[in-house]
């Protein structure tokens, strides 16, 4: 199985890079901002309460989004293989990802960080909040928390995968095509 993570701060473009590489990979894609969205969107409790977190640009609980992971992967028996977009996030995150892959018998197969320094994602999520109708992508404030919630608890896996030699770094400025050939560069060499 070719298990891989798309790590980066918000907007570095995780999620268009994603739509690229499961389609090349004939991977399953797993974004739980996505399954967020849905379960707000269809008016689920666990929606409406992830939703107050989301609008405030802070994490949802580690426990809703597990959750929300374990059931994706039960419901994809198939799969031959998973992108992890966004998740995970935090440290009780990542060790709960390495506990589900083991009872599926695989593992992390590589970590790709997209790079893109601060100015340009505040750029990009404005103008992404122009059109999309994200509320978390209007308000600079909600935007710079988003930020800070990144540094503060998303950051260090930078390290955990670093330790394992699983995270690899990708400059996340440029043409998406020229990205996704250096993301795949990268896979394609494992
Ligand atoms: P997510 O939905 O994961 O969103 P994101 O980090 O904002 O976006 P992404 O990096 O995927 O950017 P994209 O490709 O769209 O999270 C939203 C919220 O959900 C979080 O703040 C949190 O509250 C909650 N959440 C999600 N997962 C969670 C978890 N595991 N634990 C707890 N809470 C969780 O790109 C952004 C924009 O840039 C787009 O408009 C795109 O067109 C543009 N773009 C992309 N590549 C570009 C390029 N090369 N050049 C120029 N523009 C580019």
């Amino acid at each position: 199985m070719l298990n891989l993570i798309i790590f980066g701060p918000p907007g570095a473009g995780k999620g268009t890079q994603s739509e690229k590489l499961l389609s090349k990979y004939q991977l399953q894609h797993i974004s739980t901002g996505d399954l967020l969205r849905a379960e707000r969107n269809a008016g689920t409790e666990l929606g409406n309460q992830a939703n107050e977190f989301i609008a405030k640009g802070e994490l949802v609980p580690d426990a809703v989004v597990i959750g929300m992971v374990k059931n994706f992967m039960i419901a994809h028996p198939e799969a031959k293989g998973f992108i992890f977009d966004g998740f995970p996030r935090t440290t009780p995150q990542a060790d709960a990802l390495d506990v589900m892959l083991q009872e599926f018998q695989t593992s992390i197969s590589i970590v790709l960080g997209l790079e893109v320094n601060e100015d340009e994602l505040v750029k990009r999520l404005l103008l992404r909040g122009q059109s999309s109708g994200r509320a978390d992508d209007q308000d600079e404030s909600t935007i710079r928390n988003r930020f800070q919630e990144y540094q503060n608890k998303t950051l260090p896996l930078q390290g955990y995968y670093q330790a394992q030699g699983k995270y690899h770094g990708v400059m996340g400025i440029g043409e998406v095509e020229v990205i996704f050939s250096a993301l795949c560069a990268h896979i394609d060499a494992l």
